[in-house]
C-alpha cells in the first residue's frame, strides 16, 4: 500500500475501536475486551523549513503554529490531542525536527468510538517516525493515555490507546489494563464465525471531558479507597470479591457502592466472554453483553433513555444475541452481536424503530476487527510508515 504522497510527506493511519465488554474497568486495573473498527484517521507529516510545529486539519478548519520549544497550555480544540502527544514524547527526550501535521479522519465524533485516541495514536506514530525514533507499543498507549489526562485534562483510562496502538485484524483484544498483558482472541471460532458486529450511533453526543465521566471516575475511587483500607492486600478495585464490597457497604455512599459493583461484576463478564469466545460461544457471550449494559444502566448509572431503547429494540430482533451500550456511555453507541445473514435487516430495522420513537436518524455500521496503528501495514514491524 502507497501512502507516501512525495518524498517529504508521509501518511500514517489509526483505527477507531468498539469495546465488546468490560466498560469503565480501565482505571481500576480491570479487564477490557474491544477490538478495532475500520473508521480511521490519518496523519500526513512532513518536514517544515520556519522552525515551527505547525498543526492543520481542513476537517477541523483550524491551524496551529508554535516554536519547538512552546509550552503554551491547551488551545480547547482538536490540536490540543496531537500537541499533548507531541508533549509527553519530548519529557520522554524525543525531539523532533520542525514538522507540519496534517489530521483527516472518518471517525464520528462524540459517538464514544474513541476518535480523540486515533487521533492521539496517528499523530504518536507519525511524529516518532518522523523524530526517527520508535517506542514499545505500550509506551506509545500510555504516553497517548497521559497526553489526554495531562495537557486536554480529560480522564480517560488506557482501553482506547492500547487497543488502537495494538489490536490485529479478526480479533479482539483482551488488555489486563494494571499490568498492560494483552491477548489477541480470534473472533471466528465455532458459533462466532456466523456473526457480525453492529455498532448503532444514537447520534446522542457524548464527551468524556464533559463532567459525568470525571464523577463516576471519582465514586468508583471513592469506594476503592474504603475497600484498599479495609483490605490493605487490594492494589486495585480489580482484585476486590463481591463479599468484600458487601462488608464494606456501611462505610461508602450508595452511588460508590453500586458503581464498585458494576466493575467487580464486569471484570467477571469480562472473563467469561473470554471463555465464550474461546470457545465459540456467541449465545454465551450474548447473554453476557444483556447483562453488562443492566449493569451499566442499573449500577453505573451511565446509560440514557435513547441506548435503552436501541439495546430493548435489538434483543427483540431477530438474529440479535446481544446488544449494550459501548464506551463512556451518556449516549454514542451500542454494540450488537448479530447473525451475519440477519445483519442487513437488523440495522435497517433497529434504526427505524428508533426514527419513529426518537425522530433521530441513528447510523448503523457492520464492522469487521481490524489491525491497529502499530500493524496497520506489517505485524512484524511498528512504527512504521505505509509503503
Ligand atoms: C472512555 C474512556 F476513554 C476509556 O478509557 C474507558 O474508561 C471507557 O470510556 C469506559 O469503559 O472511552
Amino acid at each position: 500500500m502507497v501512502l507516501q504522497k512525495n518524498s517529504n510527506e508521509h501518511v500514517y493511519i489509526a483505527p477507531a475501536r468498539v469495546n465488546l465488554i468490560g466498560e469503565h474497568t480501565d482505571y481500576t486495573g480491570g479487564l477490557v475486551l474491544p477490538m478495532a473498527i475500520p473508521f480511521s484517521t490519518t496523519a500526513t507529516i512532513s518536514p517544515n523549513s520556519d522552525s515551527q510545529y505547525h498543526f492543520h486539519s481542513e476537517q477541523f478548519k483550524e491551524t496551529r503554529e508554535m516554536p519547538v520549544d512552546d509550552r503554551s497550555e491547551a488551545a480547547g480544540n482538536w490540536s490540543d490531542y496531537p500537541v499533548g502527544v507531541l508533549r509527553q514524547l519530548q519529557l520522554r527526550g524525543i525531539t523532533p525536527p520542525p514538522f507540519h501535521l496534517e489530521i483527516h479522519g472518518n471517525v464520528p465524533f462524540g459517538a464514544g468510538l474513541s476518535s480523540s485516541a486515533s487521533v492521539e495514536v496517528a499523530s504518536a506514530i507519525a511524529i516518532l517516525a518522523h523524530a526517527n525514533a520508535t517506542l514499545p507499543l505500550e509506551e506509545i498507549a500510555m504516553l497517548c493515555k497521559l497526553a489526554e489526562n495531562d495537557y486536554v485534562h480529560s480522564p480517560c483510562g488506557i482501553m482506547d490507546q492500547f487497543v488502537i496502538t495494538a489490536a490485529k485484524a479478526g480479533h479482539a483484544l483482551l488488555l489486563d489494563t494494571r499490568s498492560l498483558s494483552y491477548e489477541h482472541i480470534p473472533m471466528n471460532h465455532d458459533g462466532l464465525v456466523n456473526m457480525r458486529i453492529v455498532v448503532c450511533n444514537s447520534m446522542v453526543k457524548h464527551s468524556i471531558a464533559d463532567g459525568d465521566y470525571g464523577l463516576r471516575r471519582r465514586e468508583v475511587e471513592a469506594g476503592q479507597d474504603v475497600l484498599r483500607a479495609a483490605f490493605p492486600q487490594l492494589r486495585d478495585l480489580a482484585d476486590a470479591t463481591l463479599d468484600q464490597l458487601e462488608s464494606c457497604v456501611a462505610k461508602m455512599t450508595p452511588e460508590s457502592y453500586r458503581r464498585c459493583r458494576h466493575i467487580i461484576t464486569e471484570n467477571a463478564r469480562v472473563r467469561e466472554a473470554k471463555d465464550a469466545m474461546t470457545a465459540g460461544d456467541a449465545a454465551h457471550l450474548g447473554k453476557l453483553m444483556i447483562s453488562a449494559h443492566a449493569s451499566q444502566r442499573d449500577d453505573f448509572e451511565c446509560s440514557c433513555e435513547e441506548i435503552d431503547f436501541l439495546v430493548d429494540q435489538a434483543v427483540a430482533l431477530e438474529g440479535c444475541l446481544g446488544a449494550r451500550m459501548t464506551g463512556g456511555g451518556f449516549g454514542g453507541c451500542t454494540v450488537n452481536l448479530v447473525s451475519q445473514d440477519k445483519a442487513d435487516t437488523f440495522a435497517q430495522a433497529l434504526a427505524a424503530s428508533y426514527l419513529k420513537r426518537f425522530n433521530i436518524k441513528a447510523e448503523t455500521y457492520i464492522c469487521e476487527a481490524v489491525d491497529g496503528a502499530c500493524f496497520v501495514t506489517a505485524p512484524k514491524q511498528r512504527n512504521r510508515k505505509h509503503d
